[in-house]
């Protein structure tokens, strides 16, 4: 077995209060539990929910001072000893779901994500914007030797999150779905994923860059928000019959979207929340959600095994995020871009500088 000497100290990005700005600094590096591994983070992917989590955007406290990420990908360094199925120098990956009882009735179906008793990575416990990261080993990603970290990072929010909820969509193949958002790291993701379930995505988001980055991507067709005279006509046309699309899966960062999906999915089409723009609500029409049969419904992350569905997309090259790549130093930088909603694809922080 591997063996590796693990220093006492190392850099992370700490977020000291709410609101934010991140500080870069070194901190001790902590010892796994019994049933924990401790991971050497090799790059990390930066999600929109961190910055949420930064300026403390949800009803959900975070803990303080907190290291913030949840895509990171790295190397298992050290584990409890209760730990078997993992070895050192194993890759692996810190995700959203750090933890979970696994003895409640939502971890006995394997829907750890709503764990009474969740962990949360970047959020209640710390995350992947550091060095040397904790995880649960039941929960972490078994990430395939032949992977580069690099580029997997972001599959491990973003992929697992949007190819769960194209599948909660219900969507078959053949069919059409409307990403809403699709330029930014889920969105990405999403034209991807579904291409490769043998659906038609129909990338909604605004600005040129954006569309052209979403077409490369696969989608049929892209519906640009900011200079559409009519979007829902325009969402509508993008499909052979004119009657909307068969899902829509809402990953932007703006209520406004959210009120409007449901004027244009089709009849008995559903409507799948993921984005989570702080103080949002759902607003849509009961008669027409009545008399056109519409479901709306949440997506929240994914279990394990979905994580590992996900990676085995990446594996097989279906699917691979645009990503840029700089130092955990500059992520205040990536969140001020994030904020002004300049991000094509995913930011990736290199732990190492
Ligand atoms: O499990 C979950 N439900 C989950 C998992 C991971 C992330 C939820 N999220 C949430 C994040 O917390 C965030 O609220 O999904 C949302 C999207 O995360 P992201 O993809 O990491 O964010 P981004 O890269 O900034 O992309 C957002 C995109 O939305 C577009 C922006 O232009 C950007 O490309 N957008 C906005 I803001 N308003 C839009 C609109 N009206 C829009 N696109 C279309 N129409
Ligand atoms: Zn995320
Ligand atoms: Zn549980």
């Amino acid at each position: 077995m591997a063996k590796f000497d693990v220093p006492k100290e190392q850099w992370a990005q700490v977020v000291e209060k709410s609101g934010g700005p991140v500080v870069y600094k070194k901190i001790p590096v902590q010892q796994p539990g019994p049933d924990e591994v401790l991971i050497n983070v090799k790059y990390s992917g930066v999600c929109h929910t961190d910055l949420h989590a930064m300026m403390g955007d949800w009803p959900l406290d975070t803990k303080l001072p907190l290291v913030g990420g949840h895509e990171g990908a790295g190397v298992v360094v050290a584990k409890g000893e209760l730990v078997k199925d993992i070895e050192l120098g194993d890759y692996a990956g810190i995700k959203w779901l750090n933890g979970s009882c696994l003895a409640c009735s939502f971890c006995m179906q394997a829907d750890e994500p709503l764990c009474p008793h969740a962990l949360l990575s970047g959020y209640t416990v710390d995350g992947s914007f550091q060095q040397y990261a904790i995880a649960k080993a039941a929960h972490v990603a078994r990430i395939p030797k032949e992977m580069d970290l690099e580029a997997v990072a972001p599959v491990l929010c973003a992929g697992i999150t949007v190819y769960k909820g194209l599948k909660e969509s219900g969507l078959r193949p053949g069919q059409y779905v409307a990403i809403v958002g699709a330029g930014g790291g889920l969105g990405s993701m999403a034209v991807q994923y579904a291409k490769a379930m043998g659906l038609h995505a129909i990338g909604i988001d605004g600005g040129e860059e954006k569309g052209k980055s979403v077409k490369e991507l696969g989608a049929t067709a892209y519906v640009d928000f900011m200079s559409s005279k009519d979007l829902v006509q325009d969402v509508k046309n993008a499909t052979p019959d004119g009657l909307g699309p068969h899902a829509v899966l809402l990953l932007a960062v703006s209520e406004k979207p959210f009120q409007q999906a449901t004027e244009y999915v089709r009849s008995r089409g559903s409507v799948v929340c993921i984005g989570l723009p702080a103080g949002a609500y759902l607003k849509a029409p009961v008669f027409d959600t009545v008399i056109r049969m519409i479901s709306i419904k949440g997506s929240y992350v994914g279990n394990r095994q979905d994580t590992q569905e996900a990676l085995d997309f990446f594996g097989r090259g279906l699917v691979k995020v645009p990503f840029k790549t700089v130092g955990l130093s500059e992520l205040q930088n990536v969140y001020d871009l994030m904020k002004e909603g300049k991000i094509v694809g995913r930011y990736v922080v290199d732990t190492s500088r």
